[in-house]
């Protein structure tokens, strides 16, 4: 009969000898998002058990309890966190050997550092018409990290006039001022990203204004003058003038 048949050992070696703490010294390889554990073979035991838990947490989580070679990975953990494991052996039966195999504290691995997010394209251009109405989506401005948590993106420079937003979400890039070539023709915007996984990514947008030939534009949208009942003819009352956006020549007109 091999160690571990018989439910409820009396003690926690009493059948078969003894299978101590150090029979099962773990060690572990932690990546960023798991942690490979080996540990010294038991010769007769039938199966083994891993347990984790982050930190110092109170309850642990049972990985895998059928486990028959003397090592496992345990996956989906989150980057840079400090976790506990521990290994138990039983025999051909259920039951388990009362000791784990840490000799006086579980085995604390913390996993690799997580990755900064990355942008699909760092950088990229587009060009769009002045008389754009607000809302027109002219991209999508997207990073990701290989360790899976949502990445924010924001628009930190570049925004002059506050005439682009980004959902921060999706990365798609909107306008949501006016445009003006003759002001502004050009804007480098740069769209940072961050997981909240330590360090950021950034990516640069240069956005064109195309010309639109615009139709002259009054200086002011009404004028009023006055003028008394005798006035003499070919008085100048007042100025209207409009201005061409293209920059052509202004027209200067007298009002009498
Ligand atoms: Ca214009
Ligand atoms: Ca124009």
């Amino acid at each position: 009969m091999a160690r571990g048949d018989e439910v409820g050992w009396p003690g926690p070696h009493a059948v078969g000898g003894a299978w101590t703490h150090s029979d099962m010294p773990a060690t572990g390889s932690p990546t960023a998002t798991s942690v490979g554990l080996t540990w010294d073979a038991v010769a007769d035991a039938g199966a083994y058990r891993v347990e984790v838990r982050p930190g110092a947490q109170a309850s642990w989580t049972v990985d895998d309890d059928a486990i028959t070679a003397a090592a496992h990975t345990v996956d989906e953990l989150t980057c840079a966190t400090a976790y506990q494991v521990r290994v138990r052996a039983r025999g051909s039966g259920t039951t388990y050997a009362a000791n784990w195999s840490e000799p006086s504290a579980p085995l604390t691995v913390t996993t690799g550092a997580c990755a900064p997010p990355v942008f699909g394209e760092t950088a990229s251009s587009v060009s769009v018409a002045e008389d754009s109405e607000a809302g027109t989506q002219v991209g999508t401005v997207l990073a990701t990290v290989t360790t899976g948590q949502p990445v924010s993106h924001a628009l930190t420079a570049g925004n002059t006039g506050d005439a682009w937003t980004i959902d921060a979400a999706t990365g798609e890039l909107k306008l949501v001022g006016t445009l003006d070539y003759e002001t502004t023709p050009s804007y480098s915007l740069t769209v940072t990203a961050d997981a909240g996984t330590g360090g950021t990514a950034a990516a640069t947008v240069a956005i064109t204004v195309t010309d639109v030939d615009e139709p002259p534009a009054f200086g002011a949208a009404s004028y009023a003058f006055s003028a008394a009942e005798n006035v003499a003819s070919a008085t100048t009352l007042g100025t209207v003038t409009a201005t061409d956006p293209e920059g052509g020549e202004a027209k200067e007109e007298g009002v009498s």
